[in-house]
């Protein structure tokens, strides 16, 4: 069985492991499976093979004897599914891992992009200054509760889960940004799966990609 996932060949985030292709790299890391990146261009994205993967043009995909998928949470799902590692056994665990699954992708992630958003690309915005501290309040409202439910525990729900590796890679934007500190607990759980071997094992795979692309 041959995984091909997508992803970028050249990282606006020069290789800090931001975009999506890195928690599907995460998530084979995990389960032990090999898999192969075919890394494309912008403009490869918008043509008509990568958008016979993807019709929206975007990566990561995936690719396994025929069957193609895209989404990221809907790829980490399949292999959850399939290999262990990633979701618990016990059915009532499982379907709670699965919660924090979308509770990553459609709760937290949203704001931290809108947020993400605000400062990388509409910083030259006469909207900026004033729109920023009610962007920042509405990642703050996300990750109150997230940090409450958290508490001392290493992860949201018992064992690491693939909610936890989709939570974490949303949290992670926030990197830079500060509003982290007002969490330490959230500080500690990033750090935490950061230090994880698949997770490192992913990371480097990815930097890599981008320092092959500055010469390297
Ligand atoms: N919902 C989809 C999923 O989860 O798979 C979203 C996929 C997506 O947003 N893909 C982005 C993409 O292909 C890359 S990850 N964009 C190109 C396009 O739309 O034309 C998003 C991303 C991009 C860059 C950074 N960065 O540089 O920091 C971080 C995250």
């Amino acid at each position: 069985m041959t995984i091909t996932i997508t992803g970028f060949k050249s990282s606006p985030d020069r290789g800090q492991g931001l975009a999506r292709d890195m928690r599907v790299r995460w998530a084979l890391e995990e389960v032990g499976q090999p898999y192969e990146v075919r890394l494309v261009s912008f403009r490869a994205m918008k043509e008509p093979a990568h958008l016979a993967l993807n019709p929206f043009g975007q990566i990561p995909t995936y690719e396994e004897n025929g069957l193609k998928l895209f989404e990221s949470g809907a790829i980490i799902l399949h292999i959850a599914e399939r290999h262990a590692g990633l979701l618990p056994e016990n059915a009532g665990a499982r379907a709670r891992a699965i919660m924090w699954m979308f509770a990553a992708l459609n709760t937290l992630e949203p704001p931290i992009i809108e947020y993400q958003n605000l400062v990388l690309f509409e910083r030259d915005k006469p909207w900026h200054e004033e729109r920023l501290p009610s962007v920042k309040d509405r990642v703050r409202d996300r990750l109150r509760p997230l940090s409450a439910h958290l508490g001392d525990a290493g992860w949201l729900d018992g064992a690491f889960s693939a909610g936890d590796l989709l939570m974490v890679h949303a949290v992670q934007r926030l990197g830079r940004s500060g509003l982290l500190d007002e969490f330490p607990n959230l500080q500690s759980y990033t750090a935490r799966a950061e230090a994880r071997p698949a997770f490192k094992r992913a990371f480097a795979a990815q930097l890599a990609v981008f320092s092959a692309s500055q010469g390297g």
